[in-house]
């Protein structure tokens, strides 16, 4: 076992990597016009002030910290050569234009959230990437180290303690997991969750500040994560200051930066290919390899054998097909629920199948299934499938009865309870629909022209006697929905009925008005049926810039007129706005 972490400890790991300090003062130093002014006309205003604001300091040891310089140099003015070509180096691996000096653009995306890993190692391992020549292509790079075999153990050592995490180890295990699988599936490598006391080959943790490996994280922001590469042991961490989310609420999002950061427990460094998983700031949601990160891990492990499969695929056993006796959704669309689960998987319920519908819209290959293959003992038709982010549960309703989930393909924790007796205050024969509301990540559900709000966390009144209230208050929807769900894709909250479905706008609390208008053909705006193309209808002369050849590759998943209010403002803004709107609505 030449890599055995344990052979690499304490000052090994630290000499890996360098601290990252924070560079919000020098960002600060360069917001006074001023001094701006100084910069833009390629003077050095700090020079004589480094002593007193850390500004210049601060942005010198970003520069060392992730791997741009060799060492702290001890009299660099902002001017010299060397400098010009050090904050050169860091614009090209970045994409921004190469001026040599530290503009607008250079700051910015010094103060972008990021992964604390170095983006050139070559200055260490002298090899493998050379700054200065000017490549082709931009793309993956490789740290130098793999691990020696290709079944590995993985293990969550040290759960969050955030709120939004806390009592959801089951949850994070289970994101763990999945972002695992998301380079073994594009690799020969597989990942064994360790769950004994037995050291796990990739230990991850949450960690804040100084946690003794030689890298302290640094509070809200900046650096989110970090990793060690294969030849210091794989150990993952992420800076438990963040905003963690893992249920498409604002924050930071958990499994995209965790498939991240495994791409350096395996081996890979960052790379400058902007399009990349492995490019070294955060941009929101991103969970799927992309091709140059393909190209690194196989040029480490080699491909996969057999490729498409899923990760709910893998973990169940072969299921017959019965595509054959399924009803077909797109002669004849009609469900009776839809959910989205806690790791944004998202069904369609209908008699006893069920449908997995893709990110971008569409079927899920591999499907329709039975139900009951992703969750036994549930056979036949049923009325209305909710998860609650908090639990992570998914509840499926039947007439006054329900069944409840801990997760997918495997046994119910609850079986054959009745509503009155889990769901205090809800006193119905039956549901028609039920959905988290996007806006509040409460409960909701629908029957007739009413419904309830559900609050798990409130023991004693998890429904308000208030309720139930007069759908009304939801502008713009139809009573009797057949299934309603929040789609993580676009941050909103769907309802369907029929053939056609609603979208609903959280800020004006109406459903969305949009061109084509609401309600739309699930068929022609959802699941990509070849019977039902846009080309051929008239909606077409409603979305813009659609001509004939490009309006087929509109769907709800890019709708132009779908951008969501809260993907597009900075989180904390949102949060407050919701606070405050929450006092009025529903
Ligand atoms: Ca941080
Ligand atoms: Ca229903
Ligand atoms: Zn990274
Ligand atoms: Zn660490």
């Amino acid at each position: 076992m030449q890599w055995h972490p344990d052979l690499f400890q304490g000052d090994e790991k630290k000499a890996a990597e360098k601290k990252f300090i924070d560079i919000a003062a020098a960002k600060e130093v360069l917001t006074d016009p001023e001094k701006r002014q100084k910069f833009d006309n390629g003077e050095d205003p700090l020079d004589a002030e480094a002593q007193s604001h850390g500004g210049y300091t601060l942005i010198i040891k970003y520069l060392n910290q992730f791997g741009y310089m060799d060492k702290m140099p001890k009299n660099m003015s902002m001017t010299s050569p060397q400098m010009k070509s050090v904050v050169t180096d860091f614009q090209r691996f970045m994409g921004i234009e190469e001026t040599g000096t530290l503009d607008k653009k250079t700051m910015d995306m010094m103060n972008e959230p990021r992964c604390g890993v170095a983006d050139n190692l070559s200055l260490r391992t002298n090899r493998h990437y050379n700054m200065n020549s000017n490549r082709r292509h931009r793309r993956y790079t490789l740290q130098g180290s793999v691990w020696p075999k290709k079944n590995l153990t993985w293990k969550v050592t040290q759960y969050s303690t955030r709120d939004q995490l806390r009592g959801k180890d089951r949850e994070v295990d289970r994101l763990m997991e999945y972002a695992l699988h998301e380079w073994s599936k594009n690799s020969g490598l597989t990942f064994v969750h360790e769950k004994g006391d037995k050291k796990a080959m990739i230990e991850i943790g949450f960690k804040v500040k100084d946690h003794r490996d030689g890298n302290p994280f640094d509070g809200p922001g900046k650096t989110l994560a970090h990793a060690f590469f294969p030849q210091f042991g794989g150990t993952t961490h992420f800076d438990d200051h963040e905003q963690w989310t893992i249920s498409g609420r604002p924050g930071v999002d958990l499994l995209s930066v965790a498939v991240h950061e495994f791409g350096h427990a395996l081996g890979l460094g960052h790379s400058d290919n902007k399009d990349s998983l492995m490019y070294p700031t955060y941009a929101g949601k991103r969970t799927q390899l992309k091709k140059d990160d393909i190209n690194g891990i196989e040029m480490l492990y080699g491909k996969r054998q057999q490729k498409d499969t899923t990760f709910l695929d893998t973990n169940e056993r072969q299921k017959p097909n019965v595509k054959s006796v399924a009803p077909d959704l797109c002669s004849d669309f009609r469900i009776d629920a839809a959910d989205c689960n806690a790791l944004d998987e998202c069904f369609f319920f209908r008699d006893d199948y069920i449908w997995r519908i893709s990110d971008d819209t569409g079927i899920y290959p591999g499907y329709p299934k039975m139900i009951s293959d992703i969750f036994p003992g549930i056979k036949g038709k049923v009325d209305s499938v909710v998860t609650d982010q908090n639990s992570g549960r998914t509840y499926i309703f039947k007439k006054n009865k329900v069944w409840v989930f801990n997760e997918p393909m495997k046994k119910a924790v609850r079986v054959d309870d009745t509503i009155e007796n889990l769901i205090r205050g809800l006193e119905t024969p039956y549901l028609d629909a039920a959905t988290r509301w996007g806006f509040n990540g409460k409960i909701y559900f629908f029957r007739g022209d009413e419904y309830w709000r559900y609050e798990p966390e409130r023991v004693s009144y998890p429904i308000n006697r208030r309720y139930p209230k007069s759908i009304q208050s939801w502008k713009g929807l139809p009573d009797k929905v057949d299934a309603a769900m929040f789609w993580p894709k676009t941050g909103k909250t769907y309802f369907f009925k029929g053939s056609q479905y609603y979208r609903f706008n959280d800020i004006s609390s109406s459903v969305d008005r949009a061109n084509p208008p609401f309600p739309r053909d699930v068929t022609k705006w959802w699941l990509k049926c070849k019977t039902a193309r846009l080309e051929d209808s008239n909606d077409i002369n409603e979305i813009p810039e659609c001509d004939h050849k490009n309006c087929n590759n509109y769907n709800e998943s890019n709708d132009p007129n779908a951008k969501s209010f809260f993907r597009s403002v900075s989180n904390s803004f949102a949060k407050s706005v919701n606070k405050f709107l929450n006092l009025f609505k529903h």
